[in-house]
């Protein structure tokens, strides 16, 4: 049978790492060095997202009235702007990875000479695109971002993913690239979240839809 492996690495950006990243998840540099050894195996295509927003983005909460506009704590109700009786209940950040800022730049110490193909996200102001392949509005659809073609167009079967944050770009990530019908695998040693007590529950999920966890130490990872 085919196998033929992508590895998305999903939003290596310093607004998501510490020390100076608006939206810092804990740990977040700390996975460079498996997210590097990844790098170096053989996927059929290698990819990175960027989450990249305007800066009159929906999500940020400066662009919400008090006061329900604390980042963090704040969820909103999002509509379709194609479709007002679809919505979405989102949460608030504090501005980050706004296009042309250095917080949006991919963490230099990432080997970015590997990677054959980078997805910029997020774009729509109108709407969040937690996913490297769609906003989540169904009926219809906002924003795609041509992912699924490029996979498809190399004949992938089997998707790994790793980057942050493990509890939203890269749990949304996961769910788009099974539904697509990759076979989907999370590689846990490089991701880290934002809320590291939301896991027990997106692993349910993903062991329900028969998503994969795996290890970079799993001698099988590409075998
Ligand atoms: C993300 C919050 C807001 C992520 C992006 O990359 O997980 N989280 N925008
Ligand atoms: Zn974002």
């Amino acid at each position: 049978m085919a196998f033929v492996p992508a590895l998305i690495v999903v939003d290596l950006q310093e607004d998501f790492c510490p020390p100076n990243g608006s939206l810092a998840v804990q740990g977040g540099r700390d996975i460079v060095p498996c997210v590097n050894e990844l790098l170096s195996m053989p996927f059929a295509i290698k990819v990175a997202t960027k989450d990249f927003h305007p800066p009159d983005h929906v999500s940020f909460a400066s662009n919400h009235a008090p006061p329900n506009n604390v980042p963090f704590t704040t969820v909103i109700t999002i509509r379709n702007p194609l479709n007002h009786d679809e919505t979405q209940e989102s949460r608030l950040w504090p501005d980050h990875c706004v296009q042309g800022t250095k917080g949006a730049e991919l963490l230099p110490e990432l080997d970015v000479d590997k990677i054959h193909h980078i997805v910029e996200k997020g774009q729509d102001k109108r709407v969040e695109m937690y996913s490297a392949f769609a906003d989540p509005f169904v009926n219809p659809t906002v924003s795609r971002s041509g992912l699924a073609d490029v996979l498809r167009g190399s004949g992938v079967t089997d998707v790994f993913i790793v980057g942050l944050a493990a509890d939203y770009c890269v749990k949304f990530t996961a769910l788009d690239a099974h539904r697509e019908g990759f076979k989907t695998w999370i590689v846990e040693d490089g991701t880290r979240a934002v809320d590291p007590a939301a896991l027990p529950a997106v692993y349910a999920e993903y062991k329900k839809l028969g998503i994969g966890l795996v290890g970079t130490e799993d001698e099988a990872l590409l075998k």
